[in-house]
């Protein structure tokens, strides 16, 4: 059986940092780990919608993958997507995974063309099947258009114990309380960042977050003072990032991000197009945004 309890808390959807000639730049994947650690975050999910994942090779991820783990060394939990449109190219990022060292695989579902919930679960157990770590289901349905729903998920963990949790990003919290009463206990992680508190309250193990990546800090006081019972706290934290994601939002979330990090000492070039890039006004918000956080 799976130790669940290292699964829970705050953990960064890593974002991908490339380099001038917009390859991913292994010495910031590093900074960007190192950083993390040493603010004290549970995990990292790695080249998920943060990560720019789909927009990298299976040759990438698998590099990627790597690069987390090394730079990790075995000190917090590590979280592969690998979901794709084709399962056998997921598949062959969950074995990378594996090799790497990973605790876990995650998956979006299959996109683009409207799979039907048998294709959906079929992609899933075949990912899952291919690899002695679990599987922790990313429900995006803003994405895909597919909405895990209680009676699927119970149905899909039933048939396969390697299922251990869902990364549920969707404003749904009601959906989410459900997941928590399934019979197989799921992890569940909350995925949008600036309701965190919302979905502790409702019963989440803990958050995956792209603006993690610099305030991590931040999730993790709102986890302790919830923990604690100290709801005012939280709401004060919660408050605090939400100011700060309102902007993020504004200026384009992960370029935005990217370039905060930028002015803390991790180069982390731009996103990979079709994403624009940061326009001028944004950099000058968001450095002064950036002043808040230490330097890598
Ligand atoms: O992985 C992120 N999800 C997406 C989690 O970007 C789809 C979130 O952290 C959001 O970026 C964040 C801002 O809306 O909550």
């Amino acid at each position: 059986m799976t130790d669940k309890n290292k699964f829970k808390g705050v953990l960064p959807a890593l974002l991908t940092p490339f380099d001038k000639d917009g390859n991913v730049c292994k010495s910031s994947v590093d900074k960007l780990v190192r950083y993390n650690l040493k603010k004290g975050v549970n995990g990292f999910y790695v080249g998920g919608s943060t990560g720019e994942g789909i927009l990298l090779t299976i040759e990438e991820r698998i590099a990627l993958f790597n690069y987390a783990a090394e730079a990790n060394e075995g000190k917090s939990t590590l979280i592969a997507h690998v979901g794709t449109i084709a399962t056998k190219h997921a598949i062959e990022m969950a074995k990378g995974a594996e090799k790497a060292g990973f605790d876990a695989i995650s998956a979006v579902a299959p996109y683009y063309f409207k799979f039907g919930s048998e294709a959906i679960k079929q992609y899933y157990y075949d990912i899952a099947s291919s690899v002695n770590i679990p599987m922790i289901i990313y429900n995006f349905p803003g994405a895909n258009g597919f909405s895990l729903d209680k009676e699927t998920a119970e149905n899909m963990f039933a048939a396969n114990d390697k299922f251990i949790g869902i990364k549920h990003t969707t404003s749904d919290m009601y959906a989410l309380q459900q997941f928590k009463t399934m019979k197989a206990d799921p992890i569940v992680y909350n995925g949008f960042d600036e309701m965190f508190l919302g979905g502790l309250a409702m019963g989440a193990d803990g958050g995956i977050g792209s603006t993690y990546n610099f305030m991590a800090e931040k999730f993790i006081a709102i986890y302790n003072a919830f923990k604690k019972g100290d709801i005012k706290e939280a709401q004060r934290v919660q408050n605090e990032a939400n100011e700060i994601i309102n902007v993020l939002i504004k200026y384009g979330v992960f370029a935005s991000e990217k370039y905060v990090l930028d002015c803390l000492g991790i180069p982390m070039g731009g996103c990979r197009k079709p994403f624009l890039p940061l326009c001028e006004e944004g950099k000058s918000v968001l450095a002064e945004i950036a002043k808040q956080f230490p330097q890598a």
